[in-house]
C-alpha cells in the first residue's frame, strides 16, 4: 500500500469516529454498523478507560470491528497500540504525544496512516518531520470522555496550523451544533467520541454531524 496523499486523508478525515467498548451504550458492533450506516468516513479503535478490555478480548474485538470497516471500505485505525495495529494489519495508527516517538512508529508501520496528536506548533514541527499523515487537534472544547487531556484552547491552533500542508482534524467535545467552528477554522474534518457513540440514534447522530460538514466542505 502506497503512503496516502494529503488529499485522500482530507476526504476521510471529514467524520471521524472513535470508540471502543467503555464509549458504547450497547454493543460496538451495532454502534460502528449505524455509525457507518450514518456516514462516518474513517473509524479509530480506541479501547481505553475503566473496564476497557485487555489483551485477548481487546484483540478480538479489533477483529470484529476490523471486519466490519472493511465490509463497508472505512479505513481501521489504532489508537496507541502499534502492536496491535501491526497485528491486524490495520490501515493506520494514531498516536499521542506520551506514546511512542513519531519517528519510530513511521519506521514501524511502513507506509501505513500514522496520526499524531500535537498541541503546540513545535510539536506539530517534529510531527511532520516524522512523517505524519494527520495532525489530531484538540481538545477544541470541554470534554468529559478524556480525563487527562491539556487544556481546552478553542480553534486557535488550528489556525495557526492552516498552512503546515498536513491535514488536520479536530476533537474533544465536538457536537453538530459546534462542528462548523472547527471547520471554519481550517480543519480538514472533525472527530468524535460521545456525539456519536452515546447517541440515543446513532445514525441519526452521524448523519447530523455528516450533514454538517458535507453542507460547505463536500466529502470528495
Ligand atoms: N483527545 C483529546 S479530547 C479526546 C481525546 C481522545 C476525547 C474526545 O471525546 P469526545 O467525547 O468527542 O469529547
Ligand atoms: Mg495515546
Amino acid at each position: 500500500m502506497a503512503k496516502i496523499s494529503p488529499g485522500k486523508m482530507r476526504s476521510l478525515l471529514k467524520v471521524y469516529f472513535i470508540a471502543g467498548s467503555t464509549n458504547c451504550l450497547e454493543d460496538p458492533r451495532v454502534v460502528l454498523e449505524e455509525a457507518i450506516r450514518g456516514g462516518i468516513t474513517l473509524f479509530q479503535y480506541r479501547e481505553k478507560g475503566e473496564g476497557c478490555l485487555d489483551d485477548h478480548e481487546k484483540l478480538e474485538l479489533g477483529k470484529r470491528l476490523q471486519r466490519i470497516c472493511r465490509d463497508n471500505g472505512i479505513p481501521f485505525i489504532v489508537n496507541d497500540d502499534i502492536e496491535l495495529a501491526l497485528e491486524l494489519n490495520a490501515d493506520g495508527v494514531h498516536i499521542g504525544q506520551e506514546d511512542e516517538d513519531a519517528s519510530l512508529v513511521r519506521e514501524q508501520i511502513g507506509d501505513k496512516i500514522l496520526g499524531v496528536s500535537v498541541h503546540s506548533l513545535k510539536e506539530a514541527e517534529k510531527a511532520k518531520l516524522a512523517g505524519a499523515d494527520y495532525f489530531g487537534v484538540g481538545p477544541i472544547f470541554p470534554t468529559e470522555t478524556k480525563k487527562d487531556t491539556r487544556d481546552v484552547r478553542g480553534t486557535a491552533l488550528i489556525e495557526e496550523l492552516k498552512d503546515f500542508e498536513v491535514p488536520i482534524v479536530g476533537i474533544g467535545g465536538i457536537t453538530a451544533e459546534n462542528a462548523s467552528l472547527v471547520m471554519e477554522a481550517g480543519a480538514d474534518g472533525v472527530s468524535v467520541i460521545t456525539a456519536i457513540s452515546q447517541a440515543d440514534d446513532v445514525r441519526e447522530a452521524a448523519a447530523k454531524l455528516r450533514g454538517k460538514i458535507i453542507h460547505k466542505w463536500r466529502v470528495k
